[in-house]
């Protein structure tokens, strides 16, 4: 059986190993990233079992993510392979501080050409829930219909489903990406925004307010990522807001919400479901606040999220 089912497109990453204009970096390292594999390894790594849904080219890139995922004791043997169109890449640039800067080269990649025509009932059979995020309908003509298509379908059969908008600016209009992202939140049990992403959504408005407003939404959980100052949580019965993790360097930001989102499920959706709201939501935050914060610390996307001995070790005060 398995935990979670995400689907999404990863990417060979090439991080400069130094900081300074793109234009001028002559050496990288090479890894990999894709906002829902991160979110795969982070929830392999706290012990659960993880399919990872996607399109990749039949080339030697295709081959270096699926092996990287493979031995990360994720369940890659769904994921396809185009021989028509190649495995996407895209590449850091870091300042010194802040934000890194990315650029895609992805257009027209194999997973960019995932349609509702190739979802398949068997990538939900046995499994209990279903991760996506705002990323995958922004790529290409025919995948945000497969993403609607796959949460209906893993809702069919009896999954529940976290949605993480994960606006991406560069790659769609801001009308589009409101209209369709906003359609998408009635599908989900737990939505799970940053405070910009729910400003770009419904407007300025109180942290409450946007609990209510997306719950009212369909979204049986709302979890807000407010960045350095933690995270709040809402369900119908509950709010509870979770103090950040304080952390020494931030060395780099991207992945830190793919991180918080997979400490936030291991704990969601392993823990007694008949719990207290509250309850649930402060361990779940709290997790996802630890890991949100180690995510930063480490040069790469997933490269420095701990695994659960450790995420045990740290929320009972051990030190880093
Ligand atoms: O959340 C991290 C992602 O932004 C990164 O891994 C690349 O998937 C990616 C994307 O589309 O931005």
């Amino acid at each position: 059986s398995v935990d979670v089912v995400t689907i999404g497109e990863s990417m060979v990453l090439l991080q400069p190993m130094n900081e300074g204009p793109l234009a001028y970096a002559p050496l990288f390292t090479r890894s990999i990233a894709g906002a829902e594999s991160n979110v795969a390894i982070g929830l392999s790594r706290l012990g659960l079992k993880v399919r990872w849904i996607s399109r990749l080219g039949t080339d030697p890139f295709g081959d270096l993510i699926l092996s990287t995922l493979a031995g990360e004791g994720i369940d890659v043997g769904l994921a396809e392979r185009d021989g028509a169109f190649p495995t996407a890449v895209y590449f850091k640039e870091f300042k010194g501080y802040g934000d890194p800067n990315v650029y895609y080269y992805r257009r027209g990649s194999a997973a960019s050409k995932l349609t509702a025509d190739h979802v398949q009932a068997e990538w939900f059979e046995g499994a209990g829930h279903l991760h996506v995020t705002g990323i995958t309908p922004a790529l290409g003509d025919g995948t945000a219909d497969a993403v609607r298509a796959a949460m209906k379908e893993a809702r069919k059969q009896g999954l529940t489903v976290s949605f993480d908008p994960n606006l991406r600016r560069k790659l769609w209009s801001e009308e589009l990406a409101r209209e369709t992202l906003l359609s998408l939140i009635p599908l989900c049990d737990v939505f799970m925004p940053g405070l910009e992403e729910a400003e770009f959504l419904v407007g300025e408005m109180t942290e409450e307010g946007y609990g209510a407003h997306f719950l009212a939404l369909g979204a049986k959980a709302v979890v807000l990522k407010l960045g350095e100052e933690g995270s709040i949580g809402f369900t119908p019965m509950a709010a509870y807001r979770a103090n950040p993790r304080k952390v020494k360097h931030v060395v780099d930001t991207v992945g830190a919400g793919d991180a918080f989102a997979a400490g936030f499920l291991s704990s969601w959706l392993t823990r007694d479901p008949e719990g207290e709201d509250a309850e649930r939501l402060q361990h779940a935050l709290n997790r996802a606040n630890l890991m949100g914060a180690l995510a930063t610390q480490y040069k790469g996307d997933w490269e420095g999220l701990p695994k659960l001995a450790e995420v045990e070790r740290l929320l009972s005060g051990g030190r880093e």
